[in-house]
């Protein structure tokens, strides 16, 4: 992997090699962290971190869903994290702040472990890769079912919940795919392995609701806020195993991969991008790299812009 060179360790910037936690760290153990996936982009105004808020929000909700208590406010890991990236001198990056329980007990009710938290932002090129991100990938559905919400929480991003997703992605690396995608426990689509999934038929973008196991994606909520803007129809429901089949176009959507089209499904063809595909594309890459105005709000800039320099006085 690329690396920076500090990192933020609970409250203090550290050299990366020297960002190290104890073997006996309990979420080396048995998971129990919660962390983010987040992304830096190069605008005209300098590093802008998309959706910034949204994702510490989502940190904090996963941290209490599994009991535990963020030492730091949002708005502290927030700061934290800007400063970083200064310190950095990155320009654009892939940003990991992680919270787990740390050293000093064993046992599945350790108290007497921290949680500590560190953010890590680093160089990190597209997820599935540009040419897939042109050309689409080809996926399959894994034999592997979805966490449910019976045994495991699908709204947390937990750590310990991700051998679900290397399970799928492992099974569908070895089978000759690129990507994995999950049916939840009653068959419905539920997302890929490290994204959510949108079907198109007939001119109407359909994706799995909140009861299909998904993780409640950013990049998807941009997605629907997007389609919708442009006129677009977007449906949240059920998605049967067979409508990915036949659907006309299909793509995935996440912070490491972004938007991502889907060109083969289980060696069904679906094709090179469709046009609503490449649309909503091109959208979602104008607002990441603050050239829409209509979605400026999203970026969080790393350099305070000067009064006169608002994003609202800009014009496009
Ligand atoms: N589902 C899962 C299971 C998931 O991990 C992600 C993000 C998403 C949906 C999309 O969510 P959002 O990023 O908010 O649009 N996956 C993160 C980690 C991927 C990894 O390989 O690590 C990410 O994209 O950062």
């Amino acid at each position: 992997m690329e690396t920076a060179e500090l990192i933020w360790q609970n409250g203090e910037f550290v050299a990366w090699e020297d960002a190290k936690t104890h073997v006996l760290t309990h979420g080396l153990h048995y998971g129990t962290g919660v962390f983010e996936g987040v992304r830096c982009y190069e605008t005209e105004r300098g590093p802008a971190v998309f959706r910034h808020a949204d994702h510490l929000d989502r940190l904090a909700k996963s941290a209490e869903l599994y009991y535990f208590e963020l030492p730091y406010s949002t708005e502290e890991l927030a700061a934290a994290t800007r400063e970083l990236i200064r310190r950095n001198g990155l320009a654009s990056c892939y940003i990991r702040p992680l919270a787990y329980r740390g050293y000093g007990d064993l046992g599945l009710y350790a108290t007497d472990a921290p949680i500590d938290v560190i953010v890590a932002a680093f160089p990190w090129g597209v997820y599935l890769g540009e040419e897939g991100q042109k050309h689409g990938i080809r996926a399959t559905v894994s034999s592997w079912r979805a966490i449910s919400g019976d045994s495991l929480i699908p709204h947390a991003k937990a750590a310990g919940q991700y051998l679900n997703s290397i399970l799928a992605k492992t099974e569908a690396q070895k089978a000759g795919y690129e990507e994995a995608i999950l049916l939840d426990q009653h068959g419905h689509v539920s997302e890929g392995s490290g994204e959510n999934v949108f079907v198109v038929r007939d001119g109407v973008l359909a994706t799995p609701g909140h009861s299909n196991a998904i993780l409640d994606g950013i990049t998807r909520a941009s997605v629907v806020q997007i389609a919708g803007d442009l006129g677009y129809k977007v449906e949240e429901r059920n998605i049967a195993r067979a409508e990915l089949y036949l659907a006309d176009e299909v793509f995935l959507t996440g912070t490491a991969a972004e938007l991502v089209p889907v060109r083969e499904i289980d060696d069904h063809a679906i094709g090179e991008p469709g046009e609503i595909t490449r649309v909503i594309q091109a959208k979602l890459d104008d607002a990441l790299h603050g050239r829409a105005e209509e979605y400026l709000e999203w970026l969080d800039f790393v350099e305070a812009p000067a009064e006169a320099d608002r994003p609202s006085k800009v014009s496009s």
